[in-house]
């Protein structure tokens, strides 16, 4: 399709090309992803929080090469190699490749005994556990197809902006209701897990909505939430702390790359299948 969006840069740049170089070696854990992609944020920074050997590959998946399309038919990234005692491993999908990287990186002596969920035994830490895995999923089906509901919405921005912010409301809410804020910034409190990696990438990119889109994210400024003014300085305490997560640095290129790659969002052209799916009205891929 000509239309595609092949324009982009094609590496990373600022702290996340510094990362890419460091890992350009051969390793028998391979990460194929695009700098500009959240979804391989997510990958990129379980990975960079267990701090094990990994080879990062920048490809262009719109380009949907056939060496490409071999390892993954959906042809999206991210997707991981890995040589794992004596067998070849291969999968995609963001949410099943962090969960099984963080069991496989726990599980290994050359990790540094990291686990991005709550361990334990008896019914309380399988609850937290489930819990967990409701927060994820809120985020996957809830938070993350609203945010590009609103980038790219031309017509309707209030309401794709009412959709965002009461999604990402219920997410904060949660934090507040759980009581998780006296123990830390993090979804869990002092414990920084997946629920924090899946949505820590769209929480970076919030900045983004705000250049492109006239009234912003319109998440209420401090003092302004009225009787959610808890709740949305819960979240604000959050989005401050992704921020400043290593990880999360780590693997981020110079903002002003991103406002490029995200124009065609913006302006809803862009042919992606997000963004299609966005416009269509379809869940996303
Ligand atoms: N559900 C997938 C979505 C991944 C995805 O959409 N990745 C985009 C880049 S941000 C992609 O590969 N797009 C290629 C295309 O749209 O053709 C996941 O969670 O890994």
């Amino acid at each position: 399709m000509s239309a595609i969006d092949t324009s982009l840069h094609p590496s990373p740049s600022g702290t996340a090309a510094a990362l890419a170089a460091a890992h350009s070696t051969p390793q028998p854990l391979t990460l194929y992803g695009s700098w500009f992609c959240p979804f391989v944020q997510r990958v990129w920074m379980v990975l960079e929080e267990h701090q094990i050997p990994y080879q990062y590959v920048e490809i262009n998946p719109y380009k949907k090469d056939p060496a490409f399309l071999a390892l993954n038919p959906r042809g999206l990234v991210p997707t991981v190699t890995a040589e794992v005692a004596g067998k070849t491993r291969l999968l995609y999908e963001s949410v099943v490749v962090c969960e099984w990287l963080d069991e496989l990186c726990s599980s290994t002596a050359a990790g540094n005994g990291l686990r991005l969920m709550p361990a334990g035994e008896g019914e309380e830490a399988v609850f937290e556990r489930a819990r967990c895995r409701l927060w994820m999923d809120h985020v996957v089906t809830r938070v993350v197809p609203a945010f590009y509901r609103l980038l790219q919405a031309q017509e309707g921005v209030a309401e794709a902006r009412a959709g965002f912010c009461a999604a990402v409301r219920a997410f904060a809410k949660e934090m507040v209701d759980s009581g998780s804020g006296a123990r830390g910034p993090w979804f869990l409190g002092a414990e920084f897990t997946l629920v924090d990696v899946l949505l820590a990438p769209w929480a970076r990119r919030l900045f983004l909505i705000d250049h492109y889109k006239k009234g912003g994210v319109g998440i209420p400024a401090r003092g302004e939430g009225g009787p959610d003014e808890e709740v949305w300085e819960r979240w604000e305490r959050w989005v401050q702390a992704v921020g400043e997560r290593a990880s999360v640095k780590a693997t981020w290129s110079d903002d002003g790359r991103y406002i490029e790659a995200y124009k065609r969002y913006a302006d809803n052209t862009t042919q992606s299948e997000v963004g299609q799916a966005t416009r269509q009205g379809r869940a996303l891929p």
